[in-house]
């Protein structure tokens, strides 16, 4: 949740350790603020090599971004016959919007991201794995939803990414379900051993895609527990999975979320592709009127981001 107020800007969620060091005032202060329930300093992460540049007139109101969340160049793809593109390099747009602090609001958004795929795939490891660099080898399934916030600069720019694990029991999907919505990429996950878990991907997504706007979308395929299957089972269904992306027009990662394997490439490309695809759709927003003009919004007008009635699910109807 972000709340806006005073100067200040907040973020939280379930507690988290790594959160919680955000909580801080922007209003400068001599005195280091004190953690509750103890005098030591707080551990405030190591701040990145270069300082991010925030948008012109703004100041940094959130803690540093760890140096291991920034991204100086586009992660690469993990299969150039699924990938969303194939280019080396960021849109060269988005270089110079950057260069040239042209991002609007881009640094100020939180994108959220939706994890979807059939219950005990593997979607709760693969974020945990990624966020907290820890593997649980014992099954808790997810009741509902659950959301980590993972903060990164790219190109010199601060970006966040909203992480929302859902969940795959049947009897909780409804709930999930209703999380869907305002999905800036969409995450499938099965699990490679098992070839059913692919063939529901389709089915997840015509879910997910219910909610959001096709266009506005980018999808990821994901192939989970790859440290299970022998090289030769892997390579038969990654043919079958490349198939499918394809046909989703998804890219296709393979990861292990135990060994580790792919996961922080993956989630880096992720970042990547959804920090791009926000700075094009803020230039093609400031192609209309330039970036850093006033916005006067009259009584009228001022319902523009006021979403429209939800529909009811029919499973819960
Ligand atoms: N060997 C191996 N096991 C994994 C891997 N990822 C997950 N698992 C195991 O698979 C089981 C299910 O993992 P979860 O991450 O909880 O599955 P989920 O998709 O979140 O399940 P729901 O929350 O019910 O939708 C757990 O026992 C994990 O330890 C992996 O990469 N390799
Ligand atoms: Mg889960």
């Amino acid at each position: 949740m972000i709340t806006r107020g005073h100067g200040e800007i907040r973020i939280w969620g379930h507690g988290d350790s790594r959160i919680w060091g955000h909580r801080r005032s922007a209003a400068p202060c001599s005195v280091p603020p004190r953690p509750l329930g103890g005098p030591q300093p707080i551990p405030v992460p190591a701040p990145c090599p270069s300082s991010p540049r925030w948008p012109q007139g703004t100041m940094n109101v959130l803690a540093p971004v760890r140096r291991d969340r920034v991204i100086a160049d586009l992660p690469q793809c993990f299969r150039k016959e699924a990938a969303l593109h194939a280019r080396n390099a960021f849109h060269p747009s988005v270089a110079s919007a950057c260069q040239e602090q042209r991002t609007g609001t881009v640094g100020f958004k939180i994108s959220k991201i939706i994890v979807v795929g059939d219950l005990s795939v593997g979607k709760t490891c693969l974020i945990n794995r990624f966020c907290k660099d820890t593997f649980d080898k014992n099954y808790k399934a997810t009741i509902g939803v659950d959301f980590e916030m993972e903060r990164f600069e790219v190109l010199g720019v601060p970006f966040s990414l909203q992480l929302w694990d859902t969940a795959g029991q049947e009897r909780f999907k409804c709930i999930a379900s209703t999380y869907y919505r305002g999905a800036q990429a969409i995450v499938i996950v099965f699990d490679v051993n098992d070839v059913a878990s692919l063939e529901h991907t389709r089915q997840w997504l015509a879910d997910a895609l219910k909610e959001n706007d096709p266009a506005n979308v980018i999808l990821f395929l994901v192939g989970s527990k790859k440290d299970l299957s022998t090289p030769a089972q892997y390579s038969l269904m990654e043919k079958d999975a490349l198939k499918v992306a394809q046909e989703m027009q998804a890219e296709f990662w393979a990861v292990s979320s135990l060994t580790g394997e792919n996961v922080r490439d993956f989630f880096f490309r992720v970042a990547a592709l959804t920090f791009e695809s926000s700075v094009l759709a803020e230039l093609e927003r400031g192609s209309a009127r330039r970036i850093g003009d006033t916005v006067h919004i009259t009584s009228n007008q001022s319902d523009l981001y006021q979403s429209a009635p939800r529909k009811k699910p029919k499973c819960c109807q």
